[in-house]
């Protein structure tokens, strides 16, 4: 497949053969948008021009380490697709990127360069019970359409009987729509996703895509209409559709590659949960205009469900019988049995993920800390559960799971229905040397998190809610001999941290060696 060298971007270097190729922007005052779905003509197209290079392979990371370098992943072969379907979208990689610096805080851990994916350095995520929009993770599956909110509208149809078409002023005009404001969590079905590579790994774009941590996970005010207003609005479903068979599907402007083909972001909810006012279409966050990032001018927020289905960028809502057959549906976002892998997966043996589990995790300490203290270890984190459920009770072990201290219900931050709480407590820690931490959230159904990664493992490697342990290393100053020593390095001004490094004096004196050893007996029995 060697053909001529035509284009290189960002050190991505693509063979072009025979012309280049070009899909129109779709709309005025709309960049890097175009629309795939129901343009099969395009979608032939581009697999054609797709079909022809050899892009870079998928990173192998998960039998080998991931590498320590911010962004951690570069996905090359992401920008090579945007690169090889030609002007609308070959500059996408470079402006998303753009925008990740002009958005995002400057320490976030980009876990992937393109399509953007990153989350905020793990102790501050906790620190405040709203997520800042500068430090809220970013779940990106294409890059970031451009779209001026004087151009923005966007089209109702489908099963609806009165299609429309609203633009933002349209839907911002609250004699026609009432307003809804509320505090939701969204998180990524992939958050803490590494802890089940490092103990088995699986396949999927998503997964190779998205190694998380604990922090693909947010809380924001998210501030728009109800859905189900603008669905009535268009004179709800035609009469001979049974409402409880519908979806509702949304679509991205964002350009989506899987398999060789493109498509526009696409995914669905059912009508029960519109019913209940727990789908917003939203403008703001936090008080602010959505940043390009997070989908301005106007997403879906799916409260309690997987992060996936709240879509930026929302361009169509078409009303549907059943879910969606689009592949971030229906191929993507699914959760095996542990007996599941290569040999045997099939997207219609995994279930699909909407409600999101209870869960929690720990943020400070990391996992390997080495801490001195005086018998408490100040403890800090998140517990969530979706599908309207809220954590009413957060318990911390120092012993792997055996023992429980539960956190003080007043050191939990305010209830919300669709909302984390962010957690803090003072563990007694009486035990010195490597001690096993561990966090589990209990809702208000009583459901509560499975006790090891293992007990949970799945192959597209979602829904990690088993409890979160982090090691860590104590160094209780309560006890004598501890502060003995400490006092001894203090005076000798020997460094106690890391503890891996050799002391590079004696431990003690003959002297006191023979009193201590006299005290357990000798060495030896005496007879
Ligand atoms: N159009 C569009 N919407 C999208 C995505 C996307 O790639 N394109 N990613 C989804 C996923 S998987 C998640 S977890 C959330 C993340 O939202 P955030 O990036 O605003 O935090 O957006 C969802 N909506
Ligand atoms: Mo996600």
């Amino acid at each position: 497949m060697a053909i001529l060298s035509d284009e290189t971007r960002d050190g991505v270097k693509l063979e072009l053969r025979g012309a280049r190729p070009f899909f129109e922007e779709e709309r005025p005052g709309w960049k890097g948008f175009v629309e795939w779905e129901g343009h099969n003509e395009k979608k032939e197209k581009a697999k054609k021009i797709l079909a022809q290079y050899d892009f870079h392979k998928p990173p192998e990371f998960q039998l080998a380490p991931l590498p320590s370098s911010n962004p951690i992943l570069d996905g090359n072969r992401w920008k090579e697709y945007h690169l090889a379907l030609g002007a609308s979208l070959r500059d996408i990689p470079d402006i998303s990127w753009d925008y990740v610096q002009k958005e995002k805080a400057p320490d976030m851990l980009h876990v992937l360069q393109f399509p953007y994916n990153g989350e905020p350095p793990r102790r501050r995520l906790v620190e405040d019970e709203v997520t800042s929009n500068a430090d809220f993770f970013v779940r990106n599956h294409g890059g970031i359409p451009e779209i001026d909110a004087g151009s923005y509208f966007f089209d109702v149809d489908g099963f609806v009987k009165n299609p429309q078409r609203i633009s933002l002023q349209e839907l911002q005009n609250e004699s026609k729509f009432p307003r809804q404001s509320n505090v939701v969590t969204l998180q990524c079905s992939g958050t803490r996703r590494i802890e089940q590579i490092h103990e088995y790994p699986g396949d999927g774009d998503e997964l190779i895509n998205a190694p998380w941590s604990e922090g693909a996970i947010g809380n924001a005010r998210w501030t728009g209409v109800s859905l189900k207003k603008v669905i009535k609005y268009c004179g709800g479903f035609q009469d001979d559709f049974d409402p409880n068979d519908m979806h509702l599907e949304f679509y991205g402007a964002d350009t989506y590659f899987k398999k060789g083909e493109v498509y526009n972001y696409v995914v669905s909810v059912p009508w029960r949960k519109v019913k209940m006012n727990e789908v917003l279409l939203a403008w703001e966050m936090n008080g602010e205009p959505l940043p390009r990032i997070h989908g301005f001018p106007l997403r879906t927020v799916v409260f309690g469900y997987i992060g996936a289905r709240s879509t930026k960028w929302l361009y169509r809502i078409k009303a549907i019988k059943g879910p969606s057959r689009a592949p971030v549906q229906m191929k993507e976002y699914l959760y095996y049995t542990p007996q599941i892998g290569k040999h045997n997966v099939k997207y219609s043996n995994g279930f699909s993920i909407q409600d999101m589990p209870v869960s929690s995790a720990i943020m400070a300490p990391e996992d390997k800390d080495q801490i001195v203290h005086d018998g408490k270890i100040e403890l800090r984190g998140w517990a969530y559960s979706g599908g309207g459920h809220w954590p009413i009770k957060v318990e911390v072990s120092g012993d792997g799971g055996n023992i429980w201290y539960q956190v003080p219900p007043d050191r939990l931050s305010k209830k919300y229905f669709h909302g984390w709480r962010t957690w803090s407590m003072e563990m007694p820690v009486d035990a010195e040397g490597w001690l096993d931490f561990c966090v589990r959230c209990w809702d208000n159904s009583l459901n509560t998190q499975p006790t090891f990664v293992r007990s949970a493992w799945n192959w597209d490697m979602h829904v990690t809610s088993s409890c979160h342990r982090i090691k860590i290393f104590s160094v209780n100053r309560t006890k004598p001999d501890t502060a003995k020593r400490l006092k001894f390095l203090e005076e000798k001004r020997i460094p106690l941290l890391p503890i891996t490094q050799p002391l590079g004096v004696d431990l003690e004196d003959e002297e006191e060696y023979d009193q201590e050893v006299e005290k357990h007996g000798g060495r030896d029995p005496k007879e």
